[in-house]
């Protein structure tokens, strides 16, 4: 998983071996971060090329149309891209360890969710990386998002909207909730409150004690080194793999 990030220039890397499927990712990348969920929640052998977002290799462009991560490699040479749409591509593919709910109108609601989180996930990344206007209606938007998964951990009385075991909603909002501390850093000191969100604080604790959880995340300290480098306009995408050599 920290392999450097392979940049213009670089030559291609030789197909995955025989039964293993290929992520392009980037080590920072939230929506990367989904899929590597959900590839070891599922126990599938992966292996992954993580790629130079600021200087991406021209043949990138040939297994990804927008240049964009995550992107997988399937079983017959094929390439899928979208967070979303691999995350049900792995799930319907690969019956073990199923993520979605059973129940068809279940799991459309928890897909309704999944792209309500979408207005939390768009403001974070405004407020994180600095671009675009910062201001209340940025707080009240990721507020707001937040408070109603406040409301559905309480009407569902699970340790995970999943149940008792973390599920495809709780792995496709957690790359965001684990870098939601350092939305005090950044952006507004009062907007995460213990009280208007006990449920969700302590549903994220228990996220973080997951061994698929801990696998791939990063601590607070880890995401502000690379977002200053980001906003400095040189993201250090090797810095994990710098920092163990
Ligand atoms: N909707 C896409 C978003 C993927 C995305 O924005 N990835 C970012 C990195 S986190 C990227 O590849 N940025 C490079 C670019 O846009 O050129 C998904 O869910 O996979």
């Amino acid at each position: 998983m920290n392999g450097p990030h392979l940049s213009r220039g670089s030559k291609q890397p030789s197909p995955p071996p025989k039964g293993k499927l290929r992520l392009y990712s980037n080590r920072f990348c939230p929506y990367s971060q989904r899929v590597i969920l959900v590839l070891d929640a599922k126990k599938i052998a992966y292996d992954v090329v993580n790629i130079n977002l600021y200087s991406k290799p021209d043949w990138y462009y040939d297994k990804s149309p927008y240049g964009k991560v995550p992107a997988l490699e399937v079983e017959n040479g094929d390439v899928i891209y979208e967070s979303l749409i691999i995350a049900d591509y792995l799930d319907d593919r690969y019956h073990a360890h199923q993520l979605h709910n059973k129940d068809p109108l279940q799991k459309a609601k928890d897909r309704l969710l999944i792209e309500q989180f979408n207005r939390v996930v768009n403001t974070m990344y405004r407020v994180l990386t600095n671009v675009g206007r910062i201001g209340l209606d940025d707080d009240e938007a990721i507020a707001n998002g937040l408070s109603t998964f406040e409301r559905e951990l309480a009407n569902r009385g699970s340790q995970f909207f999943g149940g008792n075991k973390p599920g495809m909603l709780d792995l496709m909002i957690w790359p965001w909730c684990e870098r939601a501390d350092i939305l005090k850093i950044f952006g507004n000191q009062n907007l995460l409150k213990k009280e208007k969100y006990a449920k969700l604080m302590d549903w994220s604790q228990r996220m973080s004690e997951e061994s698929v959880v801990r696998r791939s995340m990063m601590d607070s300290i880890t995401h502000v080194r690379y977002l200053q480098s980001y906003r400095a306009g040189m993201p250090d995408y090797d810095m994990i793999l710098n920092a163990s050599d």
